[in-house]
């Protein structure tokens, strides 16, 4: 079901629960700002989720209100994820669904990183 990225941040969101480590994940990344892990239903050949260590709903909630410290450490972290995984040539797809209509459905921000097969030109 699609959240409202509006709603103050959940602490019982899954993605909190994998931060404190109440739930494994297939990690592939950590540092002091971000944790990255493939996703559960992969879209693509590489499907892997980026996400902050801070609580943070959405794409919105962090970059009006994370530390511009957190923001280049997240963004850093999301380029070395990629890099780390050999996508940078041929190349990958980055998405971050925000709300009803982005189709979001974990309350807490993170970042798709899509890669692996050409991806095309879709929006969707
Ligand atoms: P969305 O942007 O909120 O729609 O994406 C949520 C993603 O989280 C989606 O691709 C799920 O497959 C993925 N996911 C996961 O990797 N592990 C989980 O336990 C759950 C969702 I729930």
């Amino acid at each position: 079901m699609a959240i409202d990225p509006t709603q103050p941040y959940d602490p019982a969101n899954i993605f909190a629960k994998i931060l404190r480590g109440e739930i494994t994940c297939n990690k592939v990344f950590e540092d002091e700002h971000a944790l990255a892990f493939h996703d559960i239903a992969p879209q693509a050949p590489v499907h892997v989720l980026v996400i902050p260590k801070g609580a943070y709903v959405s794409w919105d909630d962090f970059a009006a209100t994370a530390s511009d410290r957190e923001i280049a450490g997240f963004i850093r972290a999301v380029a070395t994820v990629a890099r780390d995984l050999d996508l940078v040539q041929p190349g990958y797809r980055l998405l971050a669904n925000v709300g009803a209509n982005g189709g979001q459905e974990v309350p807490h921000l993170h970042v798709h990183l899509f890669g692996g097969r050409p991806l095309g030109r879709m929006i969707s």
